[in-house]
């Protein structure tokens, strides 16, 4: 199967407490590698565009808020299957609903504050690297 790629986000509960080489470590036993990443700082804008699918959401404000509450790291993860490959290790958005030995259901703090975003399909998943890595800051 060809190699794909999906996007990744280390969101502001984990690097908080410091656990991002944590998350690091599912990601890497799953197969996937890591061939771009950067620690960031949201700002309010990029939060209300990059999750601007939900702004109807009633938890979309809550949601922003988090996402800039504090550093994010932004990763560009390739492998076989990777898009599938990356929702099966983080787990269900929920950690009480996620399956053992998801990085949600080992890591994860709550709903919202649940570690980790992982694209939900190819199309997407180039939207989203398109919106925060340049191609020759990706090297594969
Ligand atoms: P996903 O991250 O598992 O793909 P989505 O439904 O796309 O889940 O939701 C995006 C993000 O919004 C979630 O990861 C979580 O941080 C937050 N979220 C989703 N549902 C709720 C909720 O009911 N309350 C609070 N935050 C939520």
């Amino acid at each position: 199967m060809a190699l794909e790629r999906t996007f990744s986000i280390i969101k502001p509960d984990a690097t908080r407490r410091n656990i991002t080489g944590k998350v690091l470590s599912y990601i890497e036993a799953a197969g996937l590698r890591v061939v771009a990443q950067k620690r960031l700082h949201l700002t309010k804008d990029q939060a209300e565009g990059f999750y601007a699918v939900h702004k109807e959401r009633p938890f979309f404000n809550d949601l922003v808020s988090f996402m800039i509450s504090g550093p994010v790291v932004v990763q560009v993860l390739e492998g076989e299957n990777a898009v599938a490959k990356y929702r099966e290790v983080m787990g269900a958005t929920n950690p009480a609903n996620a399956a053992e030995g998801t990085i949600r259901k080992d890591l994860a703090e709550s709903i919202e504050a649940n570690s980790v975003h992982g694209s939900d399909a190819p199309e997407t998943a180039a939207e989203e690297i398109a919106y925060f890595f340049k191609d020759e800051e990706i090297v594969g």
